[in-house]
C-alpha cells in the first residue's frame, strides 16, 4: 500500500462509525428459554436498522419467524444468530418460534 491508499483507510475506518455505518446500529437481544422468547414484547425505536440477536439457551434447535418482519432463521441450540430488521414503521410486529408454535410467540414493538 502506498501512503494515500493507508491514508484513505484510516480515514474510512475513522469515519465509518461516526456516519452510522455498520457499527452504529442499535442492538437488542431476544432470549429463548424453555421454548419461550424474553423479552415477549421487545420495544424498538422506529425508523432506524436494528440488529437482533437470537440467543438461543435451549438445547434444542428452534426456528425465529415473523411474517409481518419477513424473516426466518433457524437457530440451534445453546447457539445465537443475527438478524437485521427495519427501519421499520411505528407499529406491532408478530414474530414466533416455528418449532414451538403454542409457547413460542413475540412480539416486536418499534415506537
Ligand atoms: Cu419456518
Amino acid at each position: 500500500m502506498n501512503g494515500l491508499v493507508i491514508y484513505l483507510v484510516i480515514g474510512f475506518l475513522t469515519l465509518a462509525p461516526a456516519l452510522g455505518w455498520p457499527q452504529n446500529k442499535e442492538s437488542y437481544t431476544i432470549v429463548i428459554k424453555n421454548h419461550h422468547f424474553d423479552p415477549a414484547q421487545l420495544n424498538v425505536p422506529a425508523g432506524q436498522k436494528i440488529k437482533l440477536t437470537v440467543d438461543n439457551q435451549d438445547p434444542t434447535a428452534e426456528e425465529f419467524e415473523s411474517f409481518e418482519l419477513n424473516r426466518e432463521k433457524i437457530v440451534s441450540g445453546n447457539k445465537k444468530i443475527t438478524v437485521f430488521i427495519g427501519p421499520l414503521r411505528p407499529g406491532s410486529y408478530k414474530y414466533f418460534g416455528d418449532f414451538h408454535l403454542k409457547e413460542a410467540q413475540g412480539t416486536i414493538v418499534a415506537q
